[in-house]
């Protein structure tokens, strides 16, 4: 169960966030109420929102996820891969502190953005990336441990079109997972139950189980009825602005 959630509105320099995609320039004022209708589905779920104000120092600060890990007994703050975002880690720190009396911190020469963590029950998949260094991987790993959750490595370097671990893999909860397809090859998922993604919606794989809701993406057909017939009550969120700065639904919340 989660209850809370930390978001932060899109700034004004939003639209000069770095991005891979070629999907043209993000639209601020259709941003600014995606985001809106983004926080109104977090409260369906039944979370508290924290709601920060935009930060134009850092474009890319509306993708609060990179910036921390965050779990029951403890949070720990991320070192972001792009030079660009680490000083979104400072920012957001008391807000952080707030909520966590045991906090940690990814420090250099380690880096580690949050979208390549994905918590599944009590183990962690920990993405090595193009942001994510074996260093900030193993120093997320040896805190975890401490806190009785084990962890494996996902290298995605070299992957096509995989920002973070997460941009291709969510988890469902009841050891479900969804993958892009072509993705269980990067690791060993025999534990799993697995829900394919098509690579014509790898997009939407970025899904997010809060509560009884799985949030997804707009405009994915296939993964949708998927999860329908799964039993899932899907939550769809139009989130094309943020797609074109290439992130997902996950990024846009630290849920807790
Ligand atoms: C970036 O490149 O850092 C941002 N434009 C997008 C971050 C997306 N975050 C995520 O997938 N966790």
């Amino acid at each position: 169960m989660f209850k809370y959630a930390i978001v932060r509105r899109p700034c004004t320099s939003y639209p000069q966030g770095i991005t891979t995609a070629n999907l043209g320039q993000p639209e601020l004022e259709e941003t600014v109420d995606q985001h809106a209708a983004y926080c109104a589905a977090l409260e369906k779920c039944g979370l508290h929102l924290t709601i920060l104000e935009p930060d134009p120092q850092f474009p890319d600060s509306t993708f609060v996820e990179d910036t921390a890990v965050l779990t029951r007994e403890c949070g720990i703050l991320a070192n972001p891969g792009a030079s660009s975002r680490h000083g979104e880690v400072a920012v957001i720190e008391p807000v952080i502190a707030q909520h966590f009396d045991n906090l940690h911190a990814i420090r250099a020469p380690g880096t580690l953005d949050g979208g390549d963590i994905c918590h599944v029950g009590s183990h962690f998949f920990i993405g090595i990336s193009e942001r994510t260094n074996a260093d900030g991987a193993q120093q997320l790993a040896s805190i975890l441990v401490r806190y009785g959750y084990s962890s494996r490595f996902i290298d995605l370097r070299g992957i096509d079109g995989l920002l973070h671990l997460k941009s291709g893999i969510a988890y469902l909860g009841d050891q479900r997972l969804v993958l892009v397809r072509g993705m269980e090859k990067l690791a060993n998922f025999d534990d799993y139950e697995i829900v394919y993604v098509d690579l014509d919606e790898s997009y939407a794989a970025n899904c997010v189980r809060i509560n009884d809701y799985v949030l997804i993406a707009e405009g994915f057909p296939k993964i949708a009825a998927r999860l329908t017939d799964l039993g899932y009550q899907i939550l769809p969120v139009n989130v094309s602005e943020f797609q074109k700065m290439d992130g997902g639904l996950s990024c846009l919340s630290l849920r807790f």
